[in-house]
């Protein structure tokens, strides 16, 4: 190992461990240790801002429950151990399972890891272990967007544009985006805007922080986002401003069928005044730059490629997507959800945005790792299929960089599945849930203890700087990852002399790739951040990605008919989900974290809470299908009455709720958004469940 920086050197300069932001800041190092951040001016995203979330990182960096030490299950309890032990549990309880059939193994990734773990841990999961089913949490994030840009125009970059020239659109319609709470740095864009005269719009059953901070709000019904688009392209057509981006399949069909959709119809099934929709709708028409931000509260549902789909057919056909300002974007949402799903930790991907069901690309990608095509497992089970499948065909997990107790749909049911694994395999820095229900915990590396690099919400790649050595025995997760090859007897192709190796054959696998980072370099990422492709390296970047010819069979775009489930009844109480401004996911790293706090409630508009007899102060046990929680209510004006919504950031709660099951036919995305619901005061009687339920303990 390298030796960590001298005492007092130089502020190292990296990007937060959180949102797809990726601010950058300097890191103060004194005798080994950060000791502050502070914000910087050159930060080419945030330009000297840094929320509370990337101000208070510290605290995790040296909190007393981080992992030092390899914890290995011994008589029901977590117990340290030496590497050599832990080491010699994976060989014993992984080889027999790959011998016999190594789909039994299963891998886990995430959004969070750098882009070089993304690549080592796909190429973990293909050549060390040969298991066809590795997926990540990403498709529990971006996915539906993922999947609409991908099957629209044959890629996928959140922002298509660099992210300032939010500021030069004259109407921004946020679908289903918290972003004052979730992306702040994105607030002064806004305000750019609306200083030059545009107008804002959030749309969100939640009167949120962000519908303050943008003028405009609509309120619409959980679920409805998609049909409010087929609204707008229906008066767009009647109005005469549909004038496509460039030639496309499927215009013809997506007109016909936004014929069925009068405002009349929209208005009520999304439950906003018609009026509302008439001037939304006129906005749009009247607005040179208009753009459309989808986020989370859009996407994540059964229907969100869908949804999404409705959005971007929308822009497309008045002609602004991919023009200057974009026209259409989705917010990413982790550190590195965006490099995060381009190289290969998805369950259908090789690196550089390349598919493992294409032979060219497999051959491509096969040649580089020195073995045949067909040593390359299938596509293998997607993220929810893979946790629904643990402790019946996947008999071993390895999870990397996510809380699944926590953040799965269903997650009481998953937590069973994970109990019912033969092996749980946990690779964290801080105790999670998941970790607490493992077999063996390895303790891996935090943001400042690496180096990598990540790709941000507007496909910006940017150095993360290692800043300080991991504590006590843990290891930096690439080396761990070789660590695990190696004990599965599989160690050809994990022998890198040192990081700069693993970083130099990544940057090189996404050569020829949709998402091609082969032009460069930790030495050119040193002079600048670049925004992909950068397939030279004398060569630009691409800060606008969407050129009018795709990366399709022909070079077209092809635009699908949306379909949408039938309305929910009127007074249907549906529970969604979301997040809170000072906690971050599934909450390990701010849990603990003393300088945010946040309260896990349940918000109810006040008439709902009258309707079922609760007050301020009262608990409330919220019933689905699913299974049922119990915490306290926030009564409040600022939602939607026919709508609850909880912060899934605490164990026993939110996830407790949703459905596990019932996946997005196209992104697998589960609908963490809209469960219907039941409320009783917690101290009423019970009445039967509907279905046996599984409580988490
Ligand atoms: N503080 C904080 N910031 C974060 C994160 C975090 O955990 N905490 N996580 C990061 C990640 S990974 C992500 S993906 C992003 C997510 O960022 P956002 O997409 O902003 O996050 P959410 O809070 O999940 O959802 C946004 C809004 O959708 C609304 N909503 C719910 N259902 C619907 C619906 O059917 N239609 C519409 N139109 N709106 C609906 C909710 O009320 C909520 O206000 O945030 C990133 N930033
Ligand atoms: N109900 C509901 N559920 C949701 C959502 C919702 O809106 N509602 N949102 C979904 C979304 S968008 C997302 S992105 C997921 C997120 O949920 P998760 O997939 O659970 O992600 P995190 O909570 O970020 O978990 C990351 C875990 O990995 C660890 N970790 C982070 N980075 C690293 C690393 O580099 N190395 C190692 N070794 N460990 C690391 C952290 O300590 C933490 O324990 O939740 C999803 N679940
Ligand atoms: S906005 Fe995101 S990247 Fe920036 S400091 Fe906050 S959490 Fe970190
Ligand atoms: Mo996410």
């Amino acid at each position: 190992m390298t030796a960590p920086p001298a005492a007092d050197a130089r502020p190292v300069r990296t990007t937060c461990p959180y949102c797809a932001v990726q601010c950058n800041f300097d890191l103060h190092i004194e005798r080994g240790l950060p000791v502050k951040i502070t914000p910087t001016r050159e930060c080419p995203v945030a330009h000297g801002t840094v929320c509370k979330k990337g101000l208070a990182a510290l605290n995790d960096v040296r909190h007393p429950n981080r992992l030092t030490q390899p914890l290995l299950r011994r008589g029901g309890e977590l117990v340290p151990v030496s590497w050599a032990e832990a080491l010699a549990y994976i060989r014993e309880a992984l080889t027999p399972l790959l011998e016999r059939d190594p789909a039994r193994v299963g891998v886990f990734g995430s959004g969070s890891l750098t882009n070089e773990k993304t690549y080592l841990l796909g190429k973990f999961a293909r050549l060390a272990l040969k298991t066809p089913n590795i997926d990540y949490n990403g498709r529990y994030c971006m996915a539906s967007a993922s999947a609409a840009l991908n099957r629209t125009v044959g890629y996928d970059r959140g922002l298509g544009f660099p992210l300032a020239e939010m500021g030069e659109s004259d109407l921004i319609v946020l679908v289903g985006a918290n972003i004052a709470e979730t992306l702040p740095p994105l607030v002064q864009h806004l305000s750019v805007a609306r200083r030059r005269g545009a107008l804002v719009y959030a749309i969100d059953p939640r009167a949120t922080t962000t519908a303050r901070v943008a003028g405009q709000h609509l309120a619409v019904r959980v679920g409805t986002d998609g049909v409010l688009a087929l609204g707008l392209l229906h008066l767009m057509k009647r109005w005469g401003h549909i004038r496509p981006t460039a030639p496309a399949h499927g215009l013809l069909e997506v007109l016909e069928q936004a014929d069925a959709y009068p405002p009349g119809r929209v208005a009520a099934e999304c439950g906003i005044p018609e009026a509302d929709l008439l001037t939304l709708a006129q906005r749009y028409a009247d607005a040179v730059r208009p753009l459309i931000l989808t986020g989370r509260g859009a996407e994540q549902h059964a229907h969100g490629t869908d949804t999404v789909q409705a959005w971007l057919n929308l822009a497309y056909l008045c002609g602004h997507f991919g023009k200057p300002g974009g026209g259409y974007g989705t917010l990413t949402g982790q550190g590195n959800g965006q490099g995060g799903r381009e190289h290969g930790q998805k369950n259908d991907q090789l690196p550089g945005g390349r598919s493992l069901r294409d032979p060219r690309h497999r051959a491509e990608v096969a040649a580089l790792w020195g073995v045949s095509p067909d040593d390359l497992p299938q596509p293998g089970l997607s993220a929810q299929n893979l946790l629904n499948a643990c402790g019946r065909e996947v008999e071993a997990l390895i999870v990397l960089g996510s809380n699944p107790v926590v953040s799965a749909a269903g997650a009481g049911q998953i937590t069973e599945n994970l109990r019912a694994l033969k092996h749980l395999i946990v690779i964290d820095f801080l105790p999670s849930e998941t970790a607490q229900l493992a077999t063996l915990v390895l303790p891996g590396s935090m943001w400042c203890e690496e180096e990598g690099t990540t790709t941000n919400l507007e496909g910006r790649v940017q150095r993360r700087r290692r800043a300080i050595t991991a504590p006590g025995a843990a290891r930096e997760d690439w080396r761990i990852l070789c660590d695990l090859a190696a004990a599965v007897g599989r160690p050809q192709g994990f022998t890198y002399s040192g990081f700069r190796e693993l970083q130099d054959e990544f940057f090189r696998a996404t050569k020829g790739g949709k998402a091609d980072y082969s032009g460069l370099s930790a030495e050119r990422l040193d002079r600048a951040s670049a925004q992909w492709p950068v397939p030279s390296a004398t060569g630009p970047d691409t800060p606008h990605a969407y050129a009018p010819t795709y990366p399709t069979a022909d070079g077209l775009a092809t635009l699908h008919v949306p379909s949408f489930p039938l309305p929910t009844p009127p007074r249907t109480l549906t529970l969604t989900t979301g997040r809170l401004g000072g906690q971050y996911q599934s909450g390990t790293q701010t849990r603990r974290n003393p300088a945010l706090r946040a309260e896990n409630t349940a918000q109810i508009h006040p008439d709902t809470a009258r309707e079922h007899g609760l007050g301020p102060g009262d608990s409330v046990t919220l019933r689905t299908l699913h299974g049922q929680a119990t915490l306290p209510v926030s009564i409040s004006p600022a939602i939607r009455a026919d709508t609850v919504f909880l912060p899934f950031h605490w164990p026993g709660a939110a996830n407790l709720l949703t459905d596990p099951y019932t996946l997005d036919p196209v992104s697998h995305m589960p609908a963490f958004k809209g469960t219907p619901v039941t409320l009783r005061p917690a101290h009423a009687p019970a009445c039967a469940p509907a279905r046996p339920e599984v409580a988490l303990t």
